[in-house]
């Protein structure tokens, strides 16, 4: 087995007092810097809009955040202006640990299409290249962990499971924006019916044995 961390949009937008922010998003943090460690393979995801995009309920008059709208053929909620390429609140989170984070993908950059999940645009029409990397790295099971729960969290885990990998979602490392009270614990129950391993970071099996190059070495 050679798995991989998965570090979800752990932005500043998305921490309490951000543009769109989860439920003690920053409490993820020093989780997920306990974590790293562990992992041969770490990839973070960010966030990236242009100012234009069309899920900022800004750029569709008289509409407000939370209102959902048709958005080329898509269904798609109104967010507020969040993660702005190049803006503060696009950036990580300043105390999650970078030196070990090997690829950042950035999603979301494509005005016409939103873009949840850490492999696809929510039309899976275009792959952001991180399966691609996963495979290369011959990555059998994902973790993942990060920002927000409810959406690119669960997005990102049923895309893993429908793409093969074994996966799985560390919830203690995870906080989501519960726009309706109980999103969160629904994102859990829907991740666990399509198959995925939901675990805390005290249940993760004993980190592997890496080689000087992070690759697993055989137990
Ligand atoms: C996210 C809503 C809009 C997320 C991103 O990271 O979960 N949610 N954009
Ligand atoms: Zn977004």
């Amino acid at each position: 087995m050679n798995r991989a961390l998965v570090i979800v949009d752990v932005q500043n937008d998305f921490m309490p007092g951000g543009a769109l922010p989860t439920v003690r998003g920053n409490e993820v943090v020093p989780v997920i810097n306990r974590l790293q460690p562990q992992f041969g393979l770490v990839v973070a995801t960010q966030d990236w809009h242009p100012a234009n995009h069309g899920s900022f309920a800004s750029n569709h008059p008289g509409r407000k955040p939370g209102e959902v709208i048709d958005l080329a053929g898509l269904e798609q909620i109104l967010w507020p202006d969040h993660c702005v390429q190049g803006t503060k609140g696009a950036e990580l989170h300043p105390d999650l640990v970078r030196s070990r984070i090997q690829w950042i993908v950035r999603k979301g950059t494509d005005p016409s299409i939103d873009s949840y999940s850490a492999f696809f645009d929510n039309g899976r029409r275009k792959s952001t290249g991180l399966e691609d990397e996963l495979r290369k790295n011959g990555v059998s099971d994902v973790y993942l962990c990060g920002l927000a729960t409810d959406y690119c969290v669960l997005w990102s885990a049923g895309d893993a499971v429908r793409l093969g990998f074994r996966t799985h979602v560390i919830r203690d490392a995870c906080r989501g924006v519960e726009l309706e009270r109980g999103d969160i614990e629904r994102a859990f129950d829907e991740m666990r019916s399509a198959g995925v391993d939901v675990v805390t970071s005290r249940d993760l099996p004993a980190p592997a044995r890496l080689d000087d190059t992070g690759l697993e070495l055989p137990s």
